[in-house]
């Protein structure tokens, strides 16, 4: 059965349950909001759904229903590597049934059909200024493909809604096989001198975007471990958010995408992996490259929040323990880089953060996030430009927030309006 079979029969089964819960229980509530969600964030409201990944806040991220480990187990992996074939947790993702060989073999083959970035994209990348930031240049490369839309064409030829979905997964399955050799151009664009390498039809994708990068094995596993941890987190997280509302108003996935990275493109979210390695370089050249003592290093993360910095890599929203990704990452340090010095750094982190936003109590969260512990994977391996480093982040978060929005679609989920309140009617509310 090829993916898109499969996700047909998923979809004629998975509509019936959307249609009886919003018919004959629509009135059941599931979420009150308070004053403080209200203006902090909708922190806590439940008010999104999504089948695709659950987060809890004491277990971590769940793919489909399967853990992290569960999930790199049981994926069918690159002959003779560690890590699973990229495309097979799409399928998983997207389907939520758990590929078969043959299965994974069909995706990558079409997907490699799919390559290509149009010249046009290049072109307005060279024409913008060099120390433009990596996440605009390739927020910029996804805009600019959207006239590429095969959604927009369908919908402009009067598609029905039920059908919606179809185009849509025509545009991600596109956009996920370019993502990879878009990032790798701004990388070489950016700092190799504009020396791109083009894709090689025989690799996967994951083994496709560390040729691309010019970056030798094992980064290919390094790559495919990075882009199936950080794939997808539920959808309250600000770039699958982001995404998903915009999707909402059925705009193209070029133009979801694109918002999606810009969302990730802030500190408090997925630019904190390049704050983390900017935040280490920091201590490293103060202490000249030695690995501080954990006296010293608590110092220095006490000199950063006296100044009124987050320390980056630290705390959630919803997690209440040591991210899964953090671990899962820390345990690949563990075995192929426990003598790296940047390592070492963040084991020290690791050590002596959590006790410290314990004392100072206001953090509701002092463990660390997959942010902490990514970028030292990527700095070992000679991926040193660490403001590149989100980049891979979105390549990554767009296997999730496009699956996510080919079932939106599927299960006709409305444009997204959320009510606003003024001030007065809120202290009208509170009875000030
Ligand atoms: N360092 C210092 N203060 C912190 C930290 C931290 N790592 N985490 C939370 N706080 C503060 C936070 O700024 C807030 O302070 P104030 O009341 O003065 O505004 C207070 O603790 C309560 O915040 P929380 O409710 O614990 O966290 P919230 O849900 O608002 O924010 C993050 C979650 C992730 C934005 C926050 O923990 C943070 O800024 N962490 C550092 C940046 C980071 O690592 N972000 C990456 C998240 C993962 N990702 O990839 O997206
Ligand atoms: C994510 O992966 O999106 C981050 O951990 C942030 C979040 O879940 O809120």
């Amino acid at each position: 059965m090829t993916l898109k079979e499969a996700l047909e029969t998923k979809i004629d089964d998975w509509r019936p349950r959307t249609t009886r819960l919003l018919k004959e229980f629509g009135d059941v509530k599931v979420s009150d909001v308070s004053i403080s969600q209200a203006i902090g964030g909708a922190r806590g409201v439940r008010c999104l759904v999504t089948d695709i990944s659950y987060l809890d806040p004491n277990e971590g991220i769940r793919f489909r229903g399967h853990t992290i480990p569960e999930t790199l187990a049981m994926l069918p992996k690159v002959p003779g590597k560690e890590m699973p074939f990229v495309e097979g947790h799409i399928y998983l993702l997207l389907t939520g049934q758990v590929p078969t060989e043959d299965d994974v073999a069909d995706l990558v083959e079409d997907l490699k059909r799919r390559r290509g970035v149009p010249g046009y994209v290049f072109d307005m990348l060279r024409a913008m200024p060099l120390d433009t930031h990596p996440m605009t240049l390739f927020s910029a490369g996804i805009l600019a493909m959207q006239r590429e839309s095969a959604y927009v064409e369908a919908y402009n030829e009067g598609l029905g809604k039920m059908d919606h979905w179809q185009p849509t997964l025509e545009d991600a399955l596109n956009l996920w096989a370019r993502l990879p050799e878009l990032g790798a151009f701004i990388y070489r664009l950016k700092y190799k001198g504009d020396t791109p390498i083009a894709p090689d039809p025989d690799l996967d994708l994951g083994g496709d975007f560390a040729h691309m990068m010019g970056i030798d094995d094992p980064y290919d596993d390094v790559a495919r471990l990075y882009f199936i941890l950080h794939s997808d987190h539920e959808s309250g997280n600000v770039s699958a958010h982001a995404g998903h509302l915009v999707a909402s108003a059925l705009s193209d996935v070029y133009y979801a995408t694109s918002a999606m990275i810009d969302g990730l493109a802030g500190p408090l979210h997925g630019l904190a992996n390049q704050e983390v390695l900017r935040w280490i370089q920091g201590v490293m050249d103060k202490m000249g490259g030695v690995v501080p003592t954990e006296e010293k290093m608590k110092e220095f993360v006490w000199d950063t929040l006296n100044s009124g910095q987050v320390v980056p890599g630290f705390g959630h929203a919803v997690l209440r323990k040591t991210d899964p990704r953090y671990a899962e990452q820390r345990n690949f340090c563990l075995k192929h880089l426990p003598d790296d010095p940047i390592f070492k750094y963040v084991d020290v982190l690791y050590k002596v953060v959590p006790p410290i936003l314990e004392e100072q109590g206001k953090a509701k969260n002092p463990w660390p996030n997959v942010d902490a512990q990514s970028g030292v994977i990527q700095w070992h391996y000679g991926l040193q430009e660490y403001d590149f480093y989100t980049v891979l982040f979105g390549i990554g978060r767009s296997l999730g927030v496009l699956s996510n929005i080919v079932w939106d679609r599927a299960l006709g989920y409305p444009i997204e309006r959320p009510k606003s309140l003024t001030t007065a009617m809120l202290e009208e509310i509170a009875g000030v």
